[in-house]
């Protein structure tokens, strides 16, 4: 991992000259199959399904069985928990990606958070502004077969693997959700911290479990690179402060050197709700879950 900050600021065909996937004319052309399925999807349609090629299913297959290996002794409980319902009877399988409608109404059940198919990455403010309405901005496009190993963007197996089997646990899809809400109509320089926020826990937070550091973030528990070095040696791991967090500066094309660390969802929950409270809103906002919408208060 990567892009996120980087491609804020480059598209990714500026960017990505020298990677495998600009360079290859078929990927591009696969790229653009499926992002039209994004930009023509309308809310409320169920999540056009695609059939993924062996090539795209291989590079799928050598992460999950990769990561699977690591997932006992590096993801934290509600990781584990989940991921075997998703196996049980989300249509998780190694052998070929999940399809995006299945395991979005997999979601739904669970937590009440959808999917939406998206083309690629969106700015920090419409990214965590739909969280508000428990609707996760999905891509349903895979990485280059070349690099199996590396995303330089978010592609499905980061989602798939990372984010749904978090957001699937109600706590965590109640802190996912009210961290949507706390982004709602504030400054751009607030953003800019709640992206650094989101970074730091959804992303790549640690939390402890029996004393031992587990990792709960989507992009550690997606990658096997980062999965084995946020445990390691080589991270400097702090207390989760919101404050200090969302100044923190980091890296976002190399393995990650500063980690956040949370007690529990519970204490990661107070501490974010203390830092919205300090930040500058005319309004307060909520939620009606009957309507789907947010209300200004
Ligand atoms: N867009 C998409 N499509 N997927 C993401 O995971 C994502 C994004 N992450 N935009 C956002 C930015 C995140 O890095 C924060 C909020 O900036
Ligand atoms: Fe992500």
């Amino acid at each position: 991992m990567w892009f996120i900050r980087r491609i804020l600021k480059v598209s990714w065909k500026d960017k990505n000259t020298n990677d495998e996937g600009f360079a290859d004319k078929s990927y591009r052309v696969r790229r653009k199959e499926i992002a039209d399925i994004a930009f023509e999807y309308k809310h409320g349609q169920s999540i056009p399904r695609v059939q993924y090629t062996d090539e795209e299913n291989a590079t799928w297959q050598h992460v999950y069985v990769r990561l699977k290996e690591l997932f006992p002794t590096h993801a934290c409980k509600e990781h584990i928990r989940v991921f075997a319902t998703l196996e049980e009877e989300g249509g998780f399988t190694e052998h070929q990606i999940p399809q995006l409608e299945d395991v979005s109404n997999f979601l739904k059940r669970k937590t009440g958070f959808q999917l939406r198919p998206v083309a690629g990455l969106l700015s920090a403010r419409d990214f965590l502004a739909s969280l508000a309405f428990r609707t996760f901005q999905c891509t349903q496009y895979v990485r280059h077969g070349a690099k199996p190993d590396h995303s330089p963007e978010p592609d499905c197996i980061h989602e798939l693997l990372g984010h749904v089997p978090m957001l699937a646990d109600p706590k965590f899809a109640q802190f996912a959700q009210e961290l949507g809400l706390a982004t709602l109509g504030v400054s751009d320089e607030d953003i800019e911290k709640f992206a650094t926020l989101f970074w730091f826990t959804v992303e790549f937070g640690l939390c402890k479990e029996n004393g031992q550091l587990k990792a709960y973030g989507a992009g550690s528990l997606s990658s096997y690179g980062e999965l084995a070095n946020c445990l390691s040696d080589n991270v400097t791991v702090k207390p989760f402060d919101p404050p200090t967090t969302a100044v923190q500066e980091y890296k976002d094309d190399d393995l990650q050197p500063i980690l956040f660390v949370v007690e529990s969802f519970d204490d990661m929950m107070t501490k974010m709700r203390q830092y919205v409270a300090t930040i500058e809103r005319s309004y307060d906002v909520s939620y009606d879950p009957y309507t789907q919408s947010v209300n200004i208060l």
